[in-house]
């Protein structure tokens, strides 16, 4: 039976002191694919020890809703780990905050934000359609030679949260511009290596080279934002918010101690939060925007036929005389199906971030005390073989039913769900399907002579990455020129 604070019959792996159940983990399998080989032998619910943590990982759709959904707010916390809290200064951002009623009113600070920026506005698309025309130029203009997308994407995708967060848009080779890419790839580097899981407890006694790196790109980081902070500040006026920083500082005062009971520091919005919040807006915006798009991109060379019914439903519902804008959604049914397809079969986050329980509560009718570390494994269940055919098929039709009305599976949870969703997700749906539609209005992508079509196994860093490819982009008929027309963003 299992020694751990939660008994019932959760079945549990063996475990010794000081390392856990690490000896029984062998192998050096990413978790995502650890775990659901070992959902195979313990059942789908099952208990280990990481290090000295009782930790329960769920790897059905069941189990995942209870969690997420029905008792989403005893689930809701996030346990403390040393490289996070270096992160978010102790806590003081969205994503690896535990669950408080400070967290609570900052989550919907940013939450109102960003819908202030997305649906709620026609800026989003502006920004959004500048960067995709800067993206489609550069992607044209390399000419019949192999070429690796993801330095472009990036580039891309960290411009519009730049322009969202602070206002500024760059040209691709802008100094302050590689300074975020680099910043960030570097903490992107250094902060989970495996993934966010602490799995190997060793991971804990962090090489110092890697720490010091760590520290550095947080201050590099920290130095630029900051500034950014203080010219907002200094500049900021009662008409509506410019940008992100804006609504958070405007927010934070409406949310401060005027309208609450005097708090004190502990229990009040900072400037910390603020930045904080920026920090994690861009971390989380480029991080898996970029890599979802180069998911997508990757199947596209694998599944060509894909791609031109991607082309065949622009040609007719857009033509090529217009850019594609945010109402066009409605009459492409089959890029979305495309981009949930991609999502399905490669999760960007497969195994979300650690949820810790609250207080006493249950899972499948087992009890699971407070305190308790709880991971979903969305990898077992976005390739679980009981509720999708034929799972490793890459098939965005399976989001169709009969009559080829759009579907959501209830098991199709690549966001999350409850009260720790992600907070991005409309602001991330928004820009996949603007990047991915005018991408392939304009071109089509195939692969360099001879080269082989990319791997499909997958890096586990802080996010799941495919591994670096190359393809060749053919302008479409009226794009050989590069950019037609280009959209005169109504913000300047
Ligand atoms: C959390 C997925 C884009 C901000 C999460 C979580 C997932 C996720 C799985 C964790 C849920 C959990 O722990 O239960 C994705 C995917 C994206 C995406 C697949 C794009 C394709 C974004 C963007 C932003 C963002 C663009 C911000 C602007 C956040 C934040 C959290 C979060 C702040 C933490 C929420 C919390 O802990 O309460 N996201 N995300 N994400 N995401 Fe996203
Ligand atoms: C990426 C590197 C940044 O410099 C800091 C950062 C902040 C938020 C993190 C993000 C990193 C990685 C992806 C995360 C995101 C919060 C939600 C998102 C973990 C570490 C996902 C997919 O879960």
């Amino acid at each position: 039976s299992c020694p751990g604070p939660a008994r019932g019959s959760v079945p549990c792996l063996p475990r010794i002191p000081v390392l856990g159940s690490l000896p029984w983990l062998g192998g050096g399998l990413p978790p995502h694919l650890l775990f659901s080989q070992l959902a195979h032998r313990y059942g789908s619910l099952f208990a280990l020890y990481l290090g000295p943590y009782y930790t329960l990982v769920v790897n059905s759709h069941q189990h995942a809703r209870e969690v997420l959904l029905q008792r989403g707010r005893d689930f809701a916390g996030r346990p403390s780990m040393v490289t996070t809290d270096l992160l978010t200064r102790g806590g003081k951002d969205i994503a690896f905050s535990d669950y408080t009623p400070l967290w609570k009113l900052h989550r919907r600070l940013v939450h109102n934000s960003l819908t202030l920026f997305g649906e709620g506005s026609g800026r989003l698309q502006d920004i959004v359609l500048s960067s995709v025309d800067s993206l489609c130029g550069e992607l044209l203009s390399s000419g019949r030679r192999g070429f690796d997308p993801s330095p472009a994407v990036t580039g891309a995708v960290t411009n519009v949260v730049c322009t969202l967060v602070f206002g500024a848009t760059y040209c691709p080779g802008d100094a302050e511009l590689q300074d975020v890419i680099r910043y960030n790839d570097g903490i992107v580097q250094t902060i989970a290596r495996g993934g966010l899981v602490d799995i190997y407890p060793w991971m804990k006694v962090f090489p110092n080279s890697s720490l010091s790196k760590l520290k550095d790109c947080i201050t590099v980081r920290d130095r630029l934002l900051s500034r950014k902070l203080e010219e907002h500040k200094a500049s900021l006026s009662d008409g509506d918010p410019r940008d992100l920083l804006d609504a958070l500082l405007k927010g934070k005062t409406d949310s401060g101690p005027g309208q609450r009971s005097p708090g004190s520091e502990e229990e009040r919005i900072t400037d910390d939060h603020v930045l904080m919040t920026a920090a994690e807006a861009f971390g989380a915006g480029v991080e898996t925007t970029s890599t979802t798009l180069l998911w997508i991109l990757a199947y596209l060379l694998h599944h060509p036929e894909v791609q031109e019914r991607v082309q065949k439903e622009l040609d007719e519902h857009v033509g090529s005389d217009r850019a594609v804008c945010v109402s066009d959604r409605g009459r492409l049914p089959y890029l979305d199906c495309v981009i949930n397809e991609g999502m399905r079969i490669r999760p960007v986050s497969p195994v979300l971030i650690p949820h810790t329980a609250m207080t006493d509560s249950s899972i499948g009718g087992h009890s699971v005390s407070r305190g308790t570390r709880v991971l979903v494994n969305m990898w077992s269940i976005h390739h679980d073989p009981r509720h999708w055919d034929n799972p490793d098929l890459f098939n965005p039709d399976r989001f169709l039913d009969d009559r080829g009305q759009r579907v959501t599976p209830s098991c199709f949870l690549p966001f999350g769900a409850g009260p720790r969703v992600c907070v991005g997700e409309s602001l991330a749906r928004l820009e996949l399907f603007l990047f991915l539609s005018s991408l392939l209005q304009r071109m089509s992508f195939t692969l360099p002579d001879g080269a082989p079509p990319p791997n499909l196994q997958g890096r586990l860093g802080v996010v799941l990455q495919p591994l670096p490819y190359k393809f060749m982009v053919t302008p479409r008929a009226g794009w050989e020129g590069g950019a037609k027309f280009l959209t005169s963003p109504s913000w300047f």
